[in-house]
């Protein structure tokens, strides 16, 4: 068995209730979801005109390996009607895989961890409600002390609630 912890977010159409279906849709797929964060509202990063995120992690258990887990995540965006308007741009559901037992994955179409969640305060703020000693397999620290160093710089404006 590993654990691994997936990204939730929606910035389009009914945005919790988007979060609820994925959730139940990766339960479906005999994926164990052990944890959930609370669902937060965020500004939009990297992109800024555009509607506000509601984000979320869950921490789930699975026998499936990365590379068969992130093409679940996948059809899992394609069966809710996934539409990519324009890249880093909204969508009404969005699935990353953000950390994966402790792999360190860089092939073309899968990197593990995130290559961007240290970065990410929609990312590590949920992440850290639920895992805050989980260690990052690339940085070597704990999630905690990622996101204190994230919210140190402008970025702490970033979360709203
Ligand atoms: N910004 C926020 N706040 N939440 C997201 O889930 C999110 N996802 C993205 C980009 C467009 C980078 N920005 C985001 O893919």
């Amino acid at each position: 068995m590993s654990v691994a912890y997936i990204g939730l977010g929606s910035n389009l159409g009914k945005r919790e209730d988007n979060l609820q279906t994925a959730l139940k849709k990766i339960r479906k797929a005999g994926i164990k979801v052990l944890k959930t964060s609370s669902f937060m509202e965020t500004k939009p990063y990297g992109i800024v005109d555009q509607p506000f995120f509601i984000n979320a992690v869950a921490k789930i258990e699975t026998t499936l390996p990365p590379g068969i887990l992130i093409k679940k995540l996948l059809s899992i965006e394609t069966e809710m009607g996934r539409e990519r308007r324009r890249h880093w741009g909204e969508r009404n559901i969005d699935l990353d895989l953000l950390l994966y037992d402790d792999l360190v994955i860089t092939e073309p179409d899968l990197i593990v961890p995130h290559p961007d969640m240290q970065n990410r305060v929609f990312v590590l703020a949920p992440l850290v409600e639920i895992a805050a000693d989980a260690i990052h397999p690339v940085y070597g620290v704990p999630m905690s002390v990622l996101l204190k160093k994230l919210m140190s710089g402008d970025e702490a404006n970033e979360l709203l609630r």
